[in-house]
């Protein structure tokens, strides 16, 4: 993601840019492994590793069969898989998270991060969500959750022993106290969380003490990390975790968003996972700015592989990018089928459905350039860009025309609508930076057209990206691009994503 730089350089933030929120962090040796928050989609929480702290390369999916995950259609957009804690403890990595709607907290384990991840042990004793684990000095392993309150946990049978115990609920009066971290640091153990909501209003707040039951100090200067009522470029900062760098300085990894346009500001990728330094005075950790660009790290840097532009679909098995919603089902969703081609056989009749067969990627630039070649002689279907079936714009083609439709709410419209030769058409979208001009404008357009033979890019629909924001639409994604069939059987060549600038 971020560019080689050399010493005193910059490095750019957010450092997992696009719909990854709620990241927790990993150090085995000179490796870094870093997981995110899923909800609705399969496969679920994307797994990343770097060496460096900057630069991030996904190394698979830690949910990735049904066994793991089941995202039933009745689940709303926004339920499913929320805010797991990854760890490295006894030469195995852990990884405690809650499905909303099904099943609960679970833990997975795995020797390999990249997978194969075990079938979920079930934590039916573990309240709450945003489940954390722990392990004391004589391996007892504490499990804290959203609350903020602790059990101590069998990570082995999945028992608890005992009863929940609250410990420390972060500042009195201020909302959701969640993300607890427990972490033993030099003398105390501390406790860092999350708490005034996902929001504007996000926070960071820690305590100390001397046991990993507490009773905990709060920090004086809590709360460590915020932007709430400030003009920061990066809101929302808040659900962090604490790493060493290679040099042994520390680090936080979190959540923002970059919010754009008018007021009140809408932002349209999600929340982005986010790095900025830590010190330490008197024993609290005191977070350098979060800064869209962060001064570079004093090691080398190890860009991983540039993602290519293009996805021809030529492998057996799809890219890890790749998401869709709820299930993937193999007779639904394939590369085998037609070879070099994605084919998809439609289930849900339109991206309002909860099970629409699709395959996207996060939109991870401000600004970007969508194409895709697909084949609609049996069927109809697309691109589009979605927030949740209630927000959503999509180009589709079938065998005789291409259509623009918005889904906004209750409200779904045609926008536009052309004929179309017969034959494989290329599909794209155009999605620009749109500068506010007014208190009500930004912070983006979307433009939706058809690519002519002579490469030329015709323009169906422009479209205000706002309605496509998490501030409009609400919960705890952000935008995905991608394909979809909506009857029959479509068949996609190729898809390229490409970033129209460096943000
Ligand atoms: C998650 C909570 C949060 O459970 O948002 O920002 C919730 N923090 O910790 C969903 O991601």
């Amino acid at each position: 993601m971020s560019g080689q730089h050399q010493a005193q350089q910059t490095v750019s933030n957010p450092v997992i840019p696009g719909f990854h929120p709620d990241p927790s962090i990993c150090r085995v040796g000179d490796d870094y492994y870093l997981v995110c928050s899923s909800f609705e989609y399969f496969p679920g929480i994307p797994v990343f590793h770097s060496r460096d702290l900057v630069n991030w390369t996904q190394i698979g999916n830690a949910l990735d069969r049904p066994s793991q995950l089941r995202l039933p259609r009745e689940m709303p957009s926004s339920a499913g898989i929320y805010a797991p804690t990854l760890r490295h403890h006894d030469g195995r990595f852990w990884l405690i998270v809650t499905n909303v709607g099904d099943g609960g907290n679970l833990l997975f384990t795995a020797t390999d991060p990249a997978g194969p991840w075990s079938d979920p042990l079930r934590l039916p004793g573990v309240p709450g969500i945003d489940p954390d684990l722990a392990w004391d000095e004589d391996g007892t392993c504490w499990c804290t959750v959203a609350g903020i309150s602790q059990v101590r946990l069998d990570p082995v049978t999945g028992e608890t022993l005992g009863e929940p115990e609250r410990t420390w609920s972060g500042a009195p009066g201020a909302q959701a106290p969640e993300a607890p971290h427990l972490y033993r640091i030099g003398a105390y153990w501390y406790l860092l969380i999350a708490e005034g909501g996902t929001e504007r209003g996000h926070c960071v707040s820690i305590a100390r003490g001397d046991s990993p039951t507490g009773p905990f100090e709060p920090c004086p200067a809590n709360p460590i990390l915020t932007h709430r009522s400030t003009h920061h470029p990066i809101q929302n900062t808040g659900h962090a975790d604490l790493v060493q760098g290679p040099d042994g300085s520390w680090w936080m990894v979190l959540l923002g968003v970059r919010p754009g346009g008018g007021t009140p500001g809408w932002h349209v990728l999600g929340r982005e996972t986010f790095l900025a330094p830590v010190s330490w005075v008197d024993g609290w950790p005191v977070v350098g700015e979060v800064s869209p660009e962060l001064p570079a790290p004093a090691w080398p840097l190890h860009p991983g592989p540039a993602l290519p532009a293009r996805d021809d679909f030529d492998q057996a098995e799809l890219a890890h990018r790749w998401i869709s919603v709820r299930e993937r089902p193999a007779e639904l969703c394939s590369t085998k089928e037609r070879a070099g081609w994605l084919t998809l056989h439609a289930a849900g009749a339109s991206p309002d459905e909860p099970d629409l067969v699709f395959v996207g990627r996060r939109q991870q630039h401000l600004s970007c350039r969508v194409r895709a070649l697909l084949d609609p002689a049996a069927g109809r279907g697309g691109l589009v860009v979605r927030l949740d079936e209630q927000h959503h714009y999509e180009i589709e083609a079938d065998a005789e025309q291409v259509t623009v439709f918005a889904r906004i709410g209750p409200l779904r419209t045609e926008v536009a609508t052309r004929p179309l030769p017969s034959g494989p058409v290329v599909l794209g979208i155009d999605i620009t930076q749109d500068p506010p001009r007014e208190a009500r404008s930004g912070p983006d357009l979307l433009s939706f057209g058809v690519e002519e033979p002579d490469g030329t890019f015709t323009v169906l629909g422009t479209l205000e990206g706002r309605y496509l924001s998490t501030e409009v639409a609400g919960g705890f994604t952000g935008r995905v691009v991608g394909m979809y069939a909506a009857a029959g059987t479509v068949h996609f060549d190729w898809f390229d994503y490409e970033s129209q600038h460096a943000s």
